[in-house]
């Protein structure tokens, strides 16, 4: 497996509107990312990934933007921006920002003009179909409402849209569009930014003639469609190859066999990507899956291609809650999945607030939500005459805005993030569980997440080793190895919040095994030669040599 900066980082996510505000207005913005960056760097990360800051109407949380060229008021300007890029390579860290290319907002010129006749020049540059049979082109789903499609009264047609009715899907088999958009990614290199993270991008090419669809809920009609692999090839043509970029895809509704397609090391398109099997497939923890996922993925890339390791981002709830234990073993549990996530076959992710084990939350009602996700489902489901409160309740665990309260700073009022009153509530829970805490305590999470990275530099196993499953039919127990070179290691994991008994393997029955980390500091458990007795949420690694 030929070596990579980008397969060794350890990628840390800022969701900027919600990371430091320092003038007040509420949002955070990039001048708080630059007063921050002392406190990321002490975490030992290699890599900042930004999320959207684009000028934006900011219905989808920049996912929305109406120019490319300029910045959101609220992030800042683009002197503070080329700041943030300069302090962050001064400090040998590396950053890539977020490529929106699959749709654009609807204030975007290019749509206004596309909007305004059939005969402009723009017209091609998106998407647009005549009604079928009176009603609308295809029967599909969109992510965020009922229907793909958008009847426009001036034009008399339709326009397509994947996810909101303000973010119009451009058409890519336009060439003029495409170059454009090259155009616009050197614009970002140039600038010294050092890759992309690429929203949706498997999304890009569209099914031909729009057919109605067997089962419209399931919208995996919107990805992998014919034409993707060329655009892909051709973005690899004509910009990334000119630079020493990493480019990661947002990959939904992929299997390993397809996935090989975007990431393979032959194919000249991505370096990895995020795939949702485990957000789409597991709402809720769950052992034997998780297990599955993991060894598909593994032997799908082995030697070809590069996976990514994540439980959360902001789309999905915080990894402590939905997939560890967020009351009485909510440090443990942290820990334990960082020790997962840092250990396993691929590029690995951490996203604000992780590190000091930030949790989900609970706000008091659908006012206090900003999600369009969620919003718009909340009014679909009030339409069909549902239970108000029913409904709100349905949509907690996975509402986007459990992972977009506001980073947790200090104890002080609205946990440090802001002077003024932030755009979405600060979690109840910031008094205890802040940055200004975890930094004090040398048993914290942070400083747990800050030996792992560290841990990386030093330890190639833990990034190039092969992967051994040794657990594939326990439902608590997690336990693997990595070898690299003559080195191994044995990752021990309880995903349990009892004791379980781990029976070791042979290679690690001799006392030569040498303990790397454990989230535990009492030395409670009792090992005898053949095996070690786990404390709830335990994790340990051992390395034989
Ligand atoms: O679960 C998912 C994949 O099956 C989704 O999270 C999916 O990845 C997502 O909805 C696509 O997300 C991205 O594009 C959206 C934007 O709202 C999200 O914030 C962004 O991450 C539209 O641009
Ligand atoms: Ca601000």
């Amino acid at each position: 497996m030929n070596k990579m900066w980008w397969k060794e980082a350890v990628v840390y996510q800022i969701y900027w509107r919600s990371f430091y505000d320092t003038n007040g207005d509420g949002y955070g913005d990039l001048q708080g990312v630059i007063e921050k960056l002392d406190y990321i760097k002490e975490l030992g990360i290699d890599v900042i990934w930004l999320n959207p800051f684009y000028e934006s109407p900011d219905r989808d949380n920049g996912y929305d933007i109406s120019n490319y060229y300029e910045m959101m008021e609220k992030a800042g300007d683009m002197e503070t921006f080329e700041t943030l890029v300069k302090e962050i390579h001064a400090r040998g860290l590396k950053v890539i920002m977020d490529l929106v290319v699959n749709h654009t907002s609807d204030q975007h010129p290019w749509f206004l003009e596309s909007k305004s006749s059939k005969d402009n020049p723009k017209r091609d540059w998106y998407i647009w179909e005549d009604s079928k049979e009176g009603g609308a082109p295809s029967n599909w789903r969109s992510y965020f409402t009922p229907s793909t499609w958008k009847y426009d009264e001036g034009t008399s047609q339709y326009y397509f849209h994947s996810f909101a009715v303000e973010q119009p899907d451009l058409n890519w088999k336009n060439a003029d569009l495409r170059e454009e958009i090259y155009s616009m990614m050197r614009f970002w290199l140039d600038k010294g930014i050092d890759g992309f993270r690429m929203d949706v991008i498997n999304l890009l090419a569209k099914q031909e003639g729009f057919p109605d669809a067997k089962n419209p809920t399931n919208i995996d009609y919107l990805a992998n469609n014919p034409g993707i692999h060329e655009y892909l090839q051709e973005m690899n043509r004509e910009v990334l190859q000119h630079y020493d970029a990493m480019t990661v895809g947002e990959i939904p509704f992929v299997t390993p066999e397809d996935g090989l397609l975007y990431v393979g090391e032959d194919r000249n398109e991505l370096n990895t990507l995020f795939h949702f099997q485990v957000a789409d497939e597991m709402p809720t923890w769950d052992m034997l899956r998780y297990k599955e996922i993991q060894r598909l993925w593994y032997e799908g890339l082995k030697n070809k291609g590069w996976n990514s390791q994540f439980l959360n981002n902001h789309d999905h709830t915080r990894q402590v809650t939905r997939y560890g234990n967020d009351g009485e073993y909510r440090v443990e549990s942290a820990k334990l999945l960082a020790t997962m996530i840092h250990t396993l076959p691929g590029t690995a992710y951490i996203f604000q607030g992780e590190e000091i084990g930030m949790t989900g939350v609970r706000l008091p009602s659908i006012e206090d939500y900003d999600d369009i996700a969620m919003k718009n489902k909340y009014k679909e489901e009030i339409a069909k005459g549902r239970d108000p409160q029913e409904v709100f309740e349905s949509l907690l665990l996975l509402s986007r805005d459990n992972s977009r309260t506001p980073m947790q700073w200090n104890s002080q009022e609205q946990g440090g993030f802001t002077k003024g009153s932030p755009w979405i509530k600060v979690n109840p829970n910031y008094k205890e569980i802040n940055v200004e805490q975890a930094l004090s305590d040398k048993d914290s999470v942070f400083y747990y997440y800050k030996k792992l990275i560290s841990l990386r530099r030093t330890h190639e196993v833990m990034v190039y080793g092969d992967y051994q499953d040794l657990s594939e039919k326990d439902e608590n127990l997690y336990i693997y190895k990595r070898s690299y070179n003559g080195v191994k290691w044995l990752v021990l994991l309880n995903h349990s919040d009892i004791e379980q008994v781990a029976s070791l393997p042979d290679d690690f029955q001799s006392d030569r095994k040498q303990l790397i980390i454990g989230n535990y500091s009492n030395k409670r458990s009792i090992s005898s030669e053949v095996s070690i007795t786990l404390q709830p949420y335990e994790a340990r690694i051992y390395e034989v040599k």
